[in-house]
């Protein structure tokens, strides 16, 4: 039987890559370089499959490709912005993610940026490892405490949800959520109306979906809607916060941090945003650990299997 043939466009962990390879003909992406346009538009043309990830824009105008062999796009990641589904529908490819194995780790990250940047743990860091700590004063680099505060949620997900949880059992914290309707058993309190959930929270984290509907959802008006003195956390995608109006509130107010892990033309990060103190940034680490990334990449295996097989693929979205 003539195995079916796969590419991943980038280095996986090398686990799911051994796996693959006993079952397809696979090419790898040794050097880890990004593929441009115009490789993802060859690969749609020679693959039954491609397999990509958050970095591989696969709009309509490289979708649209003719001839075309692929058959399935197997995201590995559950976020779907970076792939025009109606292009894929459209043309008969298949799409799947990864929901659920990532949910924890992304959850556990953005408990990690709102603790960094409410207790100005980049700050010290920095201090400490530029030799410039003069010693323990009652006044050096006071943040603001976390436990017992309110913490707005946008986006009650599964990853929301795993935030939820965290902020209230561990940090004792009160949530409200905004989201397209009340879940049952949330655990928070419900606000259809994203600007007034804002001033009430002295903490506001994003874990909605990016892509149109949502792109600078946090312009300058909503951002001036949030509680003087706030932090707003983004583990979501970058351009649900339209970062110039960001840059203004962190100068005028109301907001006093951010703390981000994603951005809104990656690798880039603005120059102002890096010159900050104010700010936490990470390189979208957000489900960055070894256990997550092979839970990523065997769930791939799985829809990748289930299609070849003929079967529904148990995370199809198109
Ligand atoms: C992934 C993510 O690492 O799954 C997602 O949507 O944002 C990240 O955690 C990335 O998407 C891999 O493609």
């Amino acid at each position: 039987m003539i195995r079916p043939r796969i590419l991943l466009t980038a280095r996986w962990p090398e686990a799911v890559e051994a796996a693959l390879a006993e079952r397809f003909q696979v090419a790898f992406n040794r050097d880890d370089h990004p593929f441009d346009r115009d490789e993802l538009r060859q690969a749609l043309r020679d693959y039954d499959a491609v397999c990509p990830t958050v970095v591989d824009p696969l709009d309509a105008g490289v979708l649209d490709v003719q001839p075309r062999r692929c058959r399935l796009l197997a995201n590995f990641g559950v976020g779907l912005d970076h792939i025009d589904l109606e292009a894929a529908r459209r043309h008969g490819i298949v799409v799947t993610n990864t929901p659920g194995v990532l949910t924890d780790c992304t959850a556990d990250l953005a408990m990690t940026l709102l603790l960094m940047v409410a207790r100005r743990a980049g700050e010290g860091e920095r201090q400490v490892r530029a030799g410039a700590w003069h010693g323990w004063r009652p006044t050096h680099l006071l943040g603001t405490q976390v436990t017992g505060k309110t913490l707005g949620i946008v986006g009650m997900g599964r990853i929301g949800r795993a935030v939820a949880h965290r902020a209230r059992h561990g940090f004792g914290m009160r949530i409200l959520y905004h989201h397209p309707r009340p879940l049952a058993a949330a655990e928070g309190e419900y606000c259809p109306d994203l600007d007034a959930l804002l001033p009430r929270c002295d903490f506001v984290s994003l874990h909605c979906p990016g892509g149109r509907r949502n792109r600078h959802l946090f312009d300058a008006e909503r951002l001036a809607r949030m509680k003087p003195g706030s932090f707003l956390v983004n583990t979501a995608r970058g351009d649900v916060v339209d970062t110039d109006a960001l840059i203004g509130t962190l100068d005028h107010g109301p907001l006093r941090g951010a703390a981000l892990d994603v951005y809104e033309n990656e690798p880039e990060v603005d120059p102002r945003l890096r010159r900050r103190e104010d700010v936490v940034l990470l390189p979208h680490l957000g489900s960055a650990t070894v256990e997550t990334r092979e839970a990523m990449g065997f769930r791939v295996l799985e829809n990748l299997e289930a299609f070849f097989a003929g079967r529904e693929p148990p995370d199809r979205v198109v």
